[in-house]
């Protein structure tokens, strides 16, 4: 048994030495070393039928040549690994080939937009606040002075995801999260994903809003309007107007929607804005007395103003973009220009 563990080593060692590629080498251990038929695998089993007696130096013998072999296979995979990466038959590196251009990710426009809005308001001092995009039918629209019956419920059209639950549609929801949650003085907005049935040039069923809340004793339209038009002046810098249309919506009273100047023909009428001159951009007014009454606070002692920007309107007109869903359609060649 020495003399067959002893010639097994010395021919496995000559045959590794000589192995001439990676396959082979790995050719060679399983013959060696295989579970089924493997030749040490054998002996192995062999040393165990042995008298007891001759089994430990047997047994020791056979491990020391195991563990030699096992070695030289690991020293043999590195040489030949080595020689196959470096060698002549190695990839070739043509330094003349011009590079690739790495891709560089950028964020996407509305993100841009929507970072820059709520930068021009953190700097006057808001703080965001934000909601869920799945709401309760009571944060949507009754919390706002919509009661079930109430006709402003048909201004939106709404995705009803159960009977008392809504996708949001709009951001006026987190108002009255916020004043549940706080008392005044509140100055908070609260940037979002908003849903409605709503689709064209300018409407898309899934856009953004930045809401805007401002609660505390002797808050009044004046200013609302400062807010709003130093809001327009940072954003797209001094020259452009912004103009107030007296409008309903029920949470406010009075209530406004905000136009702006067209930046892109400064008001003399163009493809971003349908040949009028002016953008809507926002909806805004007084915060109505019954929604403090639903939050719990006191209307003749705390008045406040709130309004609600359409991001994808800003972003349009930030970099002349006259249809709303190249927003959406992933086409690198439109992101790419942001
Ligand atoms: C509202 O959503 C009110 N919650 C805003 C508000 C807040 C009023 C607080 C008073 C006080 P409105 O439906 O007008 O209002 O939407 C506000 C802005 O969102 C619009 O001026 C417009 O810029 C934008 N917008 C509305 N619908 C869409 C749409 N389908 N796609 C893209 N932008 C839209």
């Amino acid at each position: 048994m020495e003399e067959r563990i002893a010639e097994l080593r010395r021919l496995a060692e000559r045959e590794i030495s000589a192995a001439p590629s990676l396959d082979a080498l790995e050719r060679l251990r399983i013959k060696l070393f295989g579970r089924k038929g493997g030749a040490f695998t054998e002996l192995t089993k062999s040393v165990a039928t042995l008298p007891v007696e001759a089994r430990p130096l047997n047994g020791r013998l056979l491990n020391e040549a195991k563990n030699s072999v096992t070695n030289l296979l690991e020293t043999r995979h590195r040489e030949l690994s080595r020689a196959l990466a470096t060698g002549p038959t190695a990839p070739q590196i043509d330094t003349t080939f011009p590079g690739r251009r790495p891709h560089i990710g950028r964020r996407h426009p509305l993100t841009l937009t929507m970072d820059l809005l709520c930068d021009v308001f953190l700097r006057m001092g808001f703080q965001v606040r934000q909601g869920p995009e799945i709401e309760t039918d009571y944060h949507n629209f009754e919390a706002l002075n919509m009661p079930p019956d109430h006709p402003a419920r048909d201004m939106q059209d709404t995705f009803y995801i159960a009977d008392d639950k809504v996708l949001r549609t709009h951001t006026s929801p987190v108002q009255i999260r916020t004043m549940l949650a706080e008392r005044p003085p509140i100055q908070m907005i609260a940037p979002g994903r908003v849903f409605r049935r709503d689709s064209d040039l300018s409407h898309s069923p899934v856009f953004h809003q930045v809401e805007g809340l401002m609660a505390d004793r002797g808050i009044h339209m004046g200013h609302l309007k400062g807010i709003l038009q130093r809001f327009v002046e940072d954003v797209f810098g001094t020259g452009l107007a912004l103009r107030f249309r007296p409008s309903f919506f029920p949470f406010v009273e009075p209530g406004a929607e905000g136009d702006m100047q067209c930046v892109a023909c400064r008001g003399a009428g163009c493809g971003v804005c349908g040949g009028s001159g002016w953008v809507e951009i926002l909806g805004a007014g007084m915060v109505h007395p019954r929604v403090f009454e639903n939050v719990g606070y006191d209307p003749k002692k705390i008045t406040g103003f709130a309004f609600g920007i359409g991001v994808e309107r800003i972003a349009m007109l930030l970099h002349n973009v006259g249809n709303i869903r190249l927003f959406y359609e992933n086409d690198m060649r439109f992101l790419e220009q942001f």
